[in-house]
């Protein structure tokens, strides 16, 4: 009987359908483990091979783990608000929700081609309203909280009303805006209710602020650093200009130290940790104010380096700096605004990155050096960035590089302090003496103790203190888009109110268009219903708009991250509709065990979700302090890409081989088109698209051969190898094996259909060993001591290689093992019914399928792992060389069990050695057990 894939995996994906094998239960004898990748954005192509990678590595991971006995949750669902099926509507008019369903369904199809155990009675989509209703009320639960830094946990926002009425705001030690104004109980108690909202919005966890953002005018939306990638977006590739707009904005700063700490306590990649660290880019240091000469201002400053003061020549301001209007004198004044103009045309990255252009203009005004009251020349320049500790730096030419390329450039003096001796509390004194490291200055204990020094010098004329800065800024969470969720949010005299929870869900408006309006405003400001009645609790249409009890609802949706920020707790409890999950089932699942996926979310979502859990603990809504254990990052599979070489300024192509013989063109063309020996298909090729209906070829050896390039597979370049085909022609089961044998995980490989011939005769090995000819044949003969190796064997190489993560070197054991199994001749049930177990993992369809004709009812998935026996592998007899004066002659099979003496008396006994002996004596009988026998003489 052949092997059918085609029928076995479809009645084993039915069959697993219908009888919910893969339905996790949220209680359990069993110990529970939660496998999870990172769910797929539906997008209109489909999967591509380079996808379900991870999901296969789970997938097996998942399965396996069941087999040693835990309760697996294994979901998947759908991160499906998001720009591309905006985009679609915009182009063709079709409302994204459509464009959503049909590619979810086209997903859905898919993957089920694949096998995996996935529980799909836990489906999530972050777009659905049931779904959605739970990311509004965790905006409203941040929106009612602020967060105490005396005791590290976000608190209810009511709590902080009761101080202010008691206590007013200063003995509040609160993650805040910078602005805060001390007040009284007595004056609190008299602010007027918009008054005490404006307040309480400044320690909100999510608050409305105006910000300078990243606003894409061809996009026309704010975007997150994040999603921007060397200046431009990360969709689409368009410019992004820093704007000020009002804005929700999350106060992930309050977490920063949090989320760096909790990196110590996870199972991720030292490398993904970093760019954690890098992003949170946490700095200790000072904050130092210098008086600004003949202005009743102050310049506050961070550094890290306050020891450095006495080496300051300048200072150097933001061009967006607050005081560059104020302090600029009318000499200085047109080409300070020349400057500022040229660089608001330059995002933030750019300027980062950008460490060679020189660039600067001096504002006129002049400091005062804090020690010595020596006036200190403030200049702008855009290296020092508005967003970044106080968008001002005290320059510090010897120290460092950027300060002393600006000096450089501008003729500035250098007082380099690295020369010379002390860094005493009397240089700090001697206003007269610059203060001088000593050679060893970078020595870890005088640098400390010289920053110790200067801010406590700094604290003692009230200049300075030591202060903790950090990179991570608070996240924009407005998108001027269509396709998100909108916010449960209406505003009473400008003022933003939380719709009650018990009106949730918050549902999207119909739009006849998914453009911003003609006055700026975003797509859901062409909402006629769009406006909330306070009386009745429901949206009703603008029109009706009175501003006594019906109010105009927020016009922004959230981003792409809010729902995948949580999206892992959902699926502990998918359908329940008081809650965004059960107190039993988050008890009971607490959070992910494993979590798979791309690198692309380093310090995105997995920031974002990690702030969110942290929050939800803090107030109590789960007992975790991070969502993901352990996190493994797949590797991209690249494409081989095929190209045609046209011959400059016709239509006609020449073969690989011949290509420089003439002027050419390189153009890429389907993948599908091209064989395994990279022939391409030339009548296919004129009709696949219009431009070739006329091509004419010139070929080698009556072939057309393209040239392959490995790069990243991409729809762009037409090297997308889909994975349907791939199931239908060589079976789900081969396409899993293949995924995996292609090379380490987490490394980026390339794809190469031609190689799954492979793995697939691989699977039709496995099934005639299963077989006698047509016959399904397993017998109930003891198994060898050859064949309870191999598979003891197989078991620990396996069992080890799965733990490890290493899944392509198990497809080569299971490889040699079948090799193995076959030159034995192996039947034995014995050995088969766990080879099965073995593999079922990672071919499921098969082990089923030959689980179930080895007689068995019950699903192979709910068999326990095989149990790894030593004593299999340990080798009761030795094949001993014996050597006659060092040279082997013939080998002989003897016991290990044998002593030196034993083993001589049979050796010397042996018909061979009489032979070669001839009558002689030997002069000596060299026997190492277990080793060697050698007979000198
Ligand atoms: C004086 C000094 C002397 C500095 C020295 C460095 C070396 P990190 O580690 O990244 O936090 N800085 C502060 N604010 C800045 C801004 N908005 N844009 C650009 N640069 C800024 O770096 C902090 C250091 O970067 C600060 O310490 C400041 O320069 C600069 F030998 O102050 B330093």
């Amino acid at each position: 009987m052949s092997y059918d894939f085609n029928s076995i995996e479809a009645k084993w994906q039915k069959y697993w359908a219908e009888k919910g094998t893969f339905k996790a239960e949220n209680t359990s004898e069993k110990p529970k483990y939660y496998v999870l990748d990172m769910f797929p954005y539906p997008s209109g192509a489909g999967l591509h091979v380079g996808h379900p990678l991870g999901y296969i590595a789970s997938d097996i991971y998942a399965r396996y783990k069941r087999h040693k006995g835990f309760n697996v949750l294994h979901p998947q669902g759908y991160d499906s608000f998001g720009l591309p099926a905006e985009q679609y509507a915009i182009q063709t008019g079709q409302h994204p929700a459509i464009t959503t369903k049909e590619n979810i369904a086209r997903y859905r199809e898919q993957l089920d081609t694949i096998g995996f155990s996935f529980d799909w009675s836990r489906e999530v989509k972050t777009s659905d309203p049931k779904f959605y209703k739970w990311t509004q009320w965790i905006f409203i639960e941040l929106f009612n909280s602020w967060y105490d830094k005396n005791e590290d946990t976000a608190k209810a926002i009511t709590d902080l009303e009761t101080i202010f009425a008691l206590e007013g705001n200063t003995t509040v030690n609160a993650v805040s805006d910078e602005d805060i104004v001390p007040f009284t109980a007595e004056e609190w108690n008299n602010f007027t209710t918009k008054e005490k909202e404006a307040i309480l919005l400044k320690y909100r966890l999510t608050y409305l602020a105006e910000t300078e953002v990243n606003w894409c005018p061809q996009l026309g939306t704010v975007l997150a650093n994040d999603e921007i990638v060397n200046g431009v977006s990360e969709r689409g590739g368009y410019p992004v200009i820093r704007k000020k707009m009002t804005q929700w904005s999350m106060r992930i700063s309050a977490y920063a130290e949090r989320l760096l700490q909790g990196l110590q306590t996870i199972d991720w990649t030292d490398s993904l940790k970093e760019s954690q660290r890098n992003w949170i880019g946490k700095s200790v240091g000072a904050s130092v104010t210098f008086n600004v000469q003949d202005h009743d201002e102050v310049i506050e400053v961070f550094t890290t380096r306050p020891d450095t003061i006495f080496g300051v020549t300048f200072m150097t301001l933001a061009p967006e700096h607050e005081l560059v209007q104020k302090i600029t004198t009318s000499a200085q004044k047109s080409a300070i605004e020349e400057y500022i103009e040229a660089t608001a045309k330059r995002s933030e990255r750019e300027r980062m990155a950008d460490v060679k252009t020189i660039s600067g203009v001096f504002t006129g005004a002049y400091a005062e050096h804090p020690f010595t009251k020596e006036p200190v020349p403030i200049w702008i320049g855009d290296y020092v960035l508005a967003g970044y500790g106080t968008g001002a730096v005290m320059a510090v030419p010897c120290g460092d590089q950027r300060d002393y390329d600006f000096a450089k450039h501008f003729d500035i003096p250098i007082i380099n302090i690295f020369e010379g001796v002390d860094i005493s509390e009397e240089a700090f004194a001697d206003k007269e003496k610059t203060i001088i490291a000593n050679s060893d200055f970078l020595n870890g204990l005088k640098y400390k103790k010289a920053t110790k020094t200067a801010i406590y010098e700094l604290e003692k004329i009230n200049q300075g203190q030591g202060k903790t800065n950090y990179r991570l800024r608070d996240a924009v969470f407005s998108r001027q888009r269509y396709w998100g969720e909108p916010f449960p949010v209406y505003y009473v005299d400008g003022m933003p109110q939380m719709i009650d929870i018990a009106h949730l869900p918050i549902t999207l408006p119909e739009v006849e268009k998914y453009l911003p309006t003609e006055t700026g405003e975003p797509p859901l400001g062409r909402a006629d219903m769009w406006a909330w009645d306070t009386e009745e609790n429901k949206v009703v249409s603008n029109d009706k708009i009175d501003h006594k009890t019906i109010f105009p609802l927020e016009l922004n949706t959230m981003p792409g991250w809010a729902g995948s920020s949580w999206y892992l707790f959902r699926y502990m409890d998918a359908d329940n509709d008081t809650e965004f999950a059960s107190k039993e089932a988050l008890q009971y699942w607490q959070n992910v065990d494993l979590y798979i996926g791309g690198n692309e979310h380093a310090t995105g979502h997995l920031l974002y979700s990690r702030f969110w859990t942290k929050f939800l603990k803090d107030r109590k809504y789960l007992s975790v302090e991070e969502p993901f254990k352990k996190l493994i990052n797949q590797g991209m599979i690249l494409g081989t890409s095929a190209i045609v070489y046209r011959i400059s300024g016709s239509n006609r192509y020449v073969s690989k081989a011949l290509k420089d013989q003439y002027e050419t063109e390189e153009l890429r063309v389907d993948v599908s088109l091209i064989n395994n020996s990279d022939e391409l298909d030339t009548e296919a090729l004129k009709s696949w698209q219009p431009q070739f209906n006329t091509a004419e070829f010139e070929l080698e050896e009556g072939k057309y051969i393209v040239g392959r390039e490995v790069e990243k597979m991409s729809k762009r370049w037409y090297n997308v190898v889909n994975p349907d085909g791939i199931c239908e022609q060589y079976g789900a089961d081969s396409l899993r094996l293949y995924e995996m044998f292609l090379g380490p995980l987490e490394q980026a490989k390339p794809w190469n259909t031609a190689g799954i011939t492979g793995v697939h005769s691989f699977l039709k090995k496995l099934w005639k060993l299963y077989h006698d000819g047509e016959n399904f044949s397993v017998s109930d003969i003891k198994p060898t001591k050859e064949n309870l190796k191999t598979l003891h064997k197989t078991i620990k190489k396996v069992e080890e290689d799965i733990e490890n993560f290493s899944f392509n070197t198990s497809v080569s054991t299971f490889m040699i093992a079948v090799n193995e199994l076959t030159a034995q001749k192996c039947s034995s049930r014995e050995i088969l019914e766990l080879l099965v177990v073995l593999i079922s993992p990672y071919a499921p369809h098969i082990a089923e399928e030959l689980w179930n004709k080895l007689g068995h009812k019950e699903s192979v998935s709910t068999v326990s792992f095989p149990v790894f026996e030593e004593k299999h592998l340990v080798e009761s007899a030795k094949q001993y060389p014996i050597s006659f004066n060092g040279k082997t002659r013939f080998t002989l099979e003897l016991s290990l069990e044998l002593s030196k003496e034993e083993i001589e008396k049979t050796v010397m006994a042996h018909e061979k050695t009489q032979q070669q002996l001839n009558g002689r004596e030997p002069k000596k009988i060299i026997v190492v057990p277990g080793k060697i026998v050698n007979i000198v003489g």
